[in-house]
């Protein structure tokens, strides 16, 4: 068996810079540093539900502390590694209400901002259901040697440098995003690293999954009901009716829905008009993969790229995956996007 030369994730991202000439590197020093907080989040995921079963909170680590709550902690850990790291000059989380700025030397002079969700889905950890991190990556519009402010962050997500998620799962894959293409990397726990093992990925065009939480039902939008009715209805011309799947984790759904085709929606509801999802670390990033693969992603009026957000937290109806999916779901939203 001959021994495929597989790329690990620092391999390709070099690879990847060699062909712009004037790359600096900073953005492939942003994805390892990305990377390695994730493998130091693998592990305490894998342990989260050992943590349980023995009744404890949580390790005492070498300082004595207690390691704190897996959202917390996975939030420390990529703060931590982007505030050390070359490339990062600040950073906003689900997880911290202000952005954070980086303001020592070598950081303020850095030419990047990243967001991201630490760990999305968490509430699943305790049932053993996959979760993930959503990160998205801008260069700054404020000029380096100066601490960012929030126009750094306020930018459309059309301007994204880089997008991607790591889903901690069966196995753990890193998945992320270049206007070059969209790659896949997963964990090998042998040697720690991650290894090339999905490249070029590209989202079907049509697809036969639908993802939405049926609980909401009565509360979208009539033209909403109406595509979910299409999706559960038997129709030889799009192979209808459609499998629901909901796993009550975005990026399991997205994933999932970008390697076999399938559509994603987190509708406004009467209570909630705006939806549930965060437009900068978790609409954005995701948008930008899918579209870089060949889908689509809208708010149900326009592209999620091209909103300009107005504050760091706010929310937005979602709406993302296969082109003739979203093609459908929009003849019934009354819309061309
Ligand atoms: P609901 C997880 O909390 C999350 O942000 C997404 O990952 C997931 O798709 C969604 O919320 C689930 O929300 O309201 O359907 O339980």
């Amino acid at each position: 068996m001959v021994n495929r030369q597989v790329l690990t994730l620092d391999e390709f991202t070099i690879r990847e810079m060699r062909a712009f000439p004037k790359a600096t590197g900073e953005l492939a020093g942003l994805l390892r540093d990305i990377g390695l907080a994730s493998k130091r989040v693998n592990v305490e995921v894998n342990k989260a539900g050992l943590v349980d079963i023995l009744g404890d909170t949580g390790d005492v680590n070498v300082q004595g502390e207690m390691v704190k709550k897996l959202d917390d902690f996975a939030n420390s850990q990529f703060t931590g590694v982007l505030r050390h790291g070359i490339s990062c000059a600040g950073i906003a989380s689900e997880e911290l209400d202000d952005m954070v700025i980086f303001d020592n030397e070598i950081s303020r002079n850095s030419k990047y901002i990243c967001m991201f969700d630490p760990l999305d889905g968490s509430s699943n950890i305790d049932v053993n259901v996959s979760i993930g991190t959503i990160f998205s990556v801008y260069r700054r519009v404020t000029e380096p040697g100066g601490p960012v402010t929030i126009n750094d962050f306020l930018q459309p997500g059309m301007r994204q440098v880089a997008a991607g998620y790591i889903i901690y799962g069966s196995s753990t894959i890193l998945v992320y995003a270049t206007k070059r293409g969209v790659n896949g990397f997963t964990l090998d726990q042998s040697i720690g690293e991650y290894c090339l093992s999905h490249p070029g990925i590209k989202c079907p065009q049509s697809g036969k999954i639908y993802s939405v939480n049926h609980g909401n039902f009565f509360q979208y939008s009539a033209p909403v009901k109406k595509y979910i009715d299409i999706c559960q209805k038997k129709n030889k011309s799009n192979g209808g009716p459609y499998t629901q799947r909901y796993i009550g984790s975005m990026v399991s759904d997205v994933h999932r829905n970008l390697i076999k085709g399938g559509i994603f929606m987190y509708p406004g509801t009467t209570d909630k008009p705006k939806g549930k999802l965060r437009l900068l670390y978790e609409c954005n990033p995701l948008a930008y993969m899918v579209e870089v693969a060949g889908g689509k992603a809208t708010d149900g009026t326009q592209r999620i790229l091209e909103k300009q957000p107005s504050e760091l937290h706010e929310r937005t109806p979602l709406f993302i995956g296969s082109l003739n999916m979203m093609a459908e779901l929009e003849e019934c939203l009354g819309v061309k996007i």
